[in-house]
Formats: structure tokens, C-alpha cells, sequence
């Protein structure tokens, strides 16, 4: 039986070089992509902020530990993305990292598991400019726009760029909506009056869907 703490631990110690050996081990002894995910390695991301915060770490090691993450991620990303290839797009969501934010692997997350409930998703990256949303969600057509961001000193650029859509001829058309480590449902939704909140990636196919109307 493959061992999934050395894989939690294995991105916590930022062992590059041991992470695909270990994820690929676990799919074949049948483990659920899914479950890797949500509870070995997002529970590691964890784990490397807390030690960041104490710290015990640094910016090199959570940027070797992200990377591990990364690598990880690759190994279990096409299992999930076949599971949306073949279904009728249910519509277009452009998303990215709010300005001033690099963090991208969350939002990354939030993507593939869009797609693979059968969404149109254009990730237009990181350290997005409110007005850069604004041009991307008209240029592509989106019925939803997604913000991710994971610092509190993003927290003014989620409110820019809510009110940016506000004061847009996208106002009525497009829903905005918020979610990463660093916003709440209330600032999302009572501070900056965003259309959703969404917790985790699984929660963002649900909160998408409903802003929607599509169950
Ligand atoms: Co940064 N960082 N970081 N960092 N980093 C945090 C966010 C931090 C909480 C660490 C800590 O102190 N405990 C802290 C922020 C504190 C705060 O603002 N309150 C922090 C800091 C301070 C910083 C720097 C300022 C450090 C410095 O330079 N002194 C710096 C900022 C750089 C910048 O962006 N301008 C920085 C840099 C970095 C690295 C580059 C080293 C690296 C990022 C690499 C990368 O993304 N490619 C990094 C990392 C890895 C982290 C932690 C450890 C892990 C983030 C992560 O990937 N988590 C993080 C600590 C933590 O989060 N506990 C931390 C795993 C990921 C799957 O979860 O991103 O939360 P997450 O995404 C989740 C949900 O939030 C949600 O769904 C995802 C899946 O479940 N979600 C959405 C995300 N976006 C969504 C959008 C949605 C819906 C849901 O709808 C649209």
C-alpha cells in the first residue's frame, strides 16, 4: 500500500525529485485523485504556511514546497481533466489572481476543476489590474468572473475590481465572484458587494452553477 503521508511530508520537505514516485504510486494502488488533493496536499500547503508564519521557514522553502506541490498536482491533473473533456460546455468563467498577488496554484485548482465540470475556463494568470478583468470578461464573453487571492493586502484590489464590473457596460451580465484564503464571504459579498463566495474549488462548481441558475 503506497503511503500517503510520505506525499504530504514529501511537499511540506519540498522533495521535488520524490513527489511524482509517490503521487504516481498512490493512483495505482487506487487511491482518489481527489482525496489526494484535499487531504494530503492542501493539508501540506497548510502546514507549510503555519511553519512560514512561525517562522521556521522561509520564502525559498514555501516557494520549493510550492513547486513540489506544483509537480505533484501535474501527475493527478489529466485523471480529472478527463472527466470534463467530452461534456457540453455549461459556459465561459474567466478567472485569475488579483493584483499585487503571484499565488496561483489555489486558483489553479479552482480551473481544473471547473473544467472538468464541463466549464469554459480562460485563466488569465496572476497579479491581474481590476480594469485588465474588465477588458479580458468583454473580450471573451464570460458569464462569470472569478478572483482569487490569497494576501489581505489584495483585499483592496478585490473591492476595485468588483466596483470595476459595477461601473462596466458588463454590469448586468457578467457575476463576479470571489474566494482564496484571503477573502471572506462577508467581505466578498457585504464589503464589496460581489455576486458569490465561493470556499474551495469544489464549492466555486457549486457557487458558479447557482450564480448561474443551473441547479
Ligand atoms: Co505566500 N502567503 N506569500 N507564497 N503562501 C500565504 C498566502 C500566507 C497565508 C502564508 C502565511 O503567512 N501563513 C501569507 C499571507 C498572509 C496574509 O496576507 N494574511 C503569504 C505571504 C505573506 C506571502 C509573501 C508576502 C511572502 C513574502 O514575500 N514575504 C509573498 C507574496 C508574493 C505575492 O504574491 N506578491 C508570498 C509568496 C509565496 C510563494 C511565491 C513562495 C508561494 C506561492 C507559489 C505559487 O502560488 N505559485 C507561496 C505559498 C506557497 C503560500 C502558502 C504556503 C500556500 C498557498 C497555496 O498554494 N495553498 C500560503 C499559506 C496558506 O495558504 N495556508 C501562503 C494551496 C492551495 C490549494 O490553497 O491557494 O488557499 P489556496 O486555494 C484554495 C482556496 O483558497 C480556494 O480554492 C483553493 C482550492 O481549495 N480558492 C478559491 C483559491 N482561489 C479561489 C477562487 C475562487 C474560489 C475558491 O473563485 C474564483
Amino acid at each position: 500500500m503506497a503511503d500517503l503521508d510520505a506525499i504530504r511530508q514529501a511537499i511540506i520537505k519540498g522533495k521535488r525529485n520524490d513527489i511524482v514516485g509517490l503521487v504516481q504510486a498512490a493512483l495505482d494502488d487506487g487511491a482518489d485523485p481527489n482525496a489526494l488533493i484535499n487531504d494530503y496536499m492542501i493539508e501540506a500547503m497548510k502546514e507549510v504556511g503555519a511553519r512560514f508564519e512561525a517562522k521556521k521557514i522561509f520564502v525559498p522553502e514555501m516557494m520549493i514546497a510550492a513547486r513540489t506541490m506544483q509537480t505533484g498536482l501535474d501527475v493527478i491533473k489529466p485523471l480529472i481533466e478527463a472527466d470534463g473533456s467530452t461534456k457540453e460546455k455549461l459556459g465561459t468563467v474567466v478567472i485569475g489572481t488579483v493584483f499585487g498577488d503571484l499565488h496561483d496554484i489555489g486558483k489553479n485548482l479552482v480551473v481544473l476543476m471547473l473544467e472538468s465540470s464541463g466549464f469554459e475556463v480562460i485563466n488569465i494568470g496572476e497579479n491581474v489590474p481590476p480594469d485588465t478583468f474588465v477588458e479580458k470578461a468583454r473580450e471573451l464573453g464570460a458569464d462569470v468572473v472569478g478572483l482569487s487571492s490569497l494576501l489581505t493586502t489584495g483585499d483592496p484590489y478585490v473591492k476595485a475590481t468588483v466596483e470595476a464590473f459595477k461601473q462596466s457596460d458588463l454590469a448586468d451580465k457578467v457575476k463576479v465572484i470571489c474566494g482564496g484564503a484571503a477573502v471572506t464571504k462577508k467581505f466578498a459579498m457585504e464589503t464589496c458587494g460581489a455576486d458569490g463566495h465561493a470556499a474551495d474549488a469544489v464549492d466555486a462548481v457549486k457557487a458558479i452553477k447557482s450564480l448561474m441558475g443551473l441547479n
